[in-house]
C-alpha cells in the first residue's frame, strides 16, 4: 500500500468547481477517489445520472473533473468519463473493461486502464439492481462505488430501497397517520457477497486511512469490487452546516452504516463500531441533528440532549432492533470465509 502522505499529496482529477451542495460528502469522496486512482494507470470512469454526475459535469456549469487545460504528457495521468443512462454504471463499465481487455490482448494497447463506475444508491440498488447483480455475478474486473445518501436526491429526495426506517422522504412523508419510511432497508452488503463480489466494503472518507487502504485493495482486486460510501446529504437529511463529517462518524459508530470490508474467500471485518451496544453513542445523537428524523427525536430544552419524543418510543426501538439485527448479520458474514 502506498504511504498515506504520498496519497494525500497526489493531484486529484476531481477539482474545485462542482455545483454539489456545500457540505456534500460526495465532493470529499470524489476528491479522494481522484487521488487514489492517480496510481500509474489510466482510469475510465462511468457515471450514471445522480447528484455526483449532474452537479459535476453538466455543461455549461463548471466541469469539476479534469486536470486543468494542459494535456497530460503521461498517458497514466489521463482519464476518460462516460456518462450514460441513470441505471447502467456497472453495465457500461463492464463494456469498457471488455473492450480494454480486447485491445490489450490484441496488442493494440499496452497499458491496460482501470475501470471505475460511480452511482447513487437509487441508481445501483433500485432501478439499476439488475445491472449491478449481473456485473458482479460475471466477476468483471472493475470497481463500483455506490454513493449512499439513502434517497433519490437529485430528483426530489424520494425513498430508495435503503432509506432507514422512520426517515421522512418525499415519498414516505410524515403525516398525522404516518411516521416516515416503514420498509426495512435492503441488506446491500450481504446481497453483494451472495452475488459473488471479489471485495465488498462500506467505507467513509470520515476515516481517511481506512478509506485509502480499502479503496487501494479494491483497485487491485482481480474481480468486481463494490464499495459503498455513506454520503451524508445536507439538503436531503436536513442538517446544519459543518455537521457532515461528524454525522458520517456517528452513522458508523451508532451502526446506521458500519464500516465493513470482506474479500471473497477471506474473513471480513467491521470497523469503528463497538460490539457492545452500551459502549456505542446513542442513535438519538445521530438522528437528532437531522430534520428527516425530527418527528422521532428532538432536543430537550432543559438538558440540551437529543431524546426520543414522547409517544415515538416504539418506532425508535424498531430502528434500534433493525441496527442490531444488521450488526449480527454482518458479524456472521465477516466470520465466514465464503
Ligand atoms: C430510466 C430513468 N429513470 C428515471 C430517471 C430520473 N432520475 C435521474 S437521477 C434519479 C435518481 C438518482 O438517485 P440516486 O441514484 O440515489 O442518486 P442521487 O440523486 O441520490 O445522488 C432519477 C430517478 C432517469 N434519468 N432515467
Ligand atoms: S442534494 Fe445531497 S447528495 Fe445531492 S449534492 Fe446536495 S448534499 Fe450532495
Amino acid at each position: 500500500m502506498a504511504k498515506l502522505i504520498d496519497i494525500i499529496q497526489r493531484e486529484s482529477c476531481f477539482q474545485p468547481g462542482s455545483s454539489l451542495c456545500m457540505g456534500c460528502m460526495e465532493a470529499i469522496a470524489f476528491q479522494n477517489i481522484g487521488k487514489l486512482t492517480d496510481n500509474g494507470k489510466k482510469t475510465i470512469f462511468t457515471l450514471g445520472t445522480f447528484c455526483g454526475e449532474v452537479s459535476t459535469l453538466q455543461f455549461p456549469n463548471p466541469v469539476a473533473w479534469g486536470r486543468g487545460e494542459k494535456t497530460p504528457q503521461d498517458w497514466t495521468k489521463s482519464f476518460g468519463i462516460i456518462h450514460h443512462v441513470f441505471e447502467s454504471a456497472p453495465t457500461v463499465a463492464e463494456g469498457a473493461r471488455d473492450m480494454a481487455d480486447l485491445l490489450t490482448e490484441t496488442g493494440a494497447m499496452t497499458d491496460s486502464p482501470q475501470v471505475v463506475a460511480l452511482s447513487g444508491d437509487g441508481g445501483a440498488l433500485a432501478i439499476g439492481l439488475r445491472s449491478l447483480l449481473h456485473t458482479v455475478h460475471r466477476g468483471v474486473r472493475i470497481v463500483i462505488f455506490v454513493l449512499v445518501n439513502d434517497i433519490f436526491a437529485n430528483t426530489g429526495f424520494q425513498y430508495s430501497p435503503i432509506t432507514p426506517l422512520g426517515a421522512d422522504t418525499s415519498t414516505t412523508p410524515v403525516t398525522e397517520m404516518t411516521l416516515g419510511n416503514v420498509t426495512p432497508p435492503l441488506d446491500y452488503l450481504g446481497l453483494m457477497i451472495q452475488a459473488g463480489a471479489g471485495l465488498v466494503a462500506q467505507v467513509s472518507p470520515a476515516y481517511p486511512k481506512y478509506f485509502f487502504r480499502v479503496v487501494e485493495q479494491a483497485l487491485a482486486c482481480p474481480e468486481t469490487s463494490v464499495v459503498f460510501v455513506p454520503s451524508p446529504c445536507i439538503t436531503g437529511w436536513k442538517y446544519s452546516d459543518g455537521e457532515t463529517i461528524r454525522l458520517a462518524q456517528l452513522g458508523c459508530e451508532t451502526g446506521f452504516f458500519p464500516c465493513f470490508m470482506k474479500e471473497k474467500g477471506k474473513k471480513g471485518e467491521i470497523k469503528f463500531l463497538e460490539p457492545d451496544i452500551a459502549k456505542r453513542p446513542l442513535i438519538e445523537e445521530f438522528m437528532g441533528p437531522q430534520r428527516r428524523f425530527h418527528h422521532l427525536v428532538h432536543k430537550d430544552p432543559k438538558t440540551g440532549l437529543f431524546q426520543v419524543r414522547p409517544g415515538k418510543e416504539v418506532m425508535v426501538q424498531k430502528i434500534r432492533d433493525w441496527i442490531q439485527e444488521r450488526f449480527m448479520t454482518l458479524s456472521r458474514l465477516a466470520s465466514d470465509s465464503l
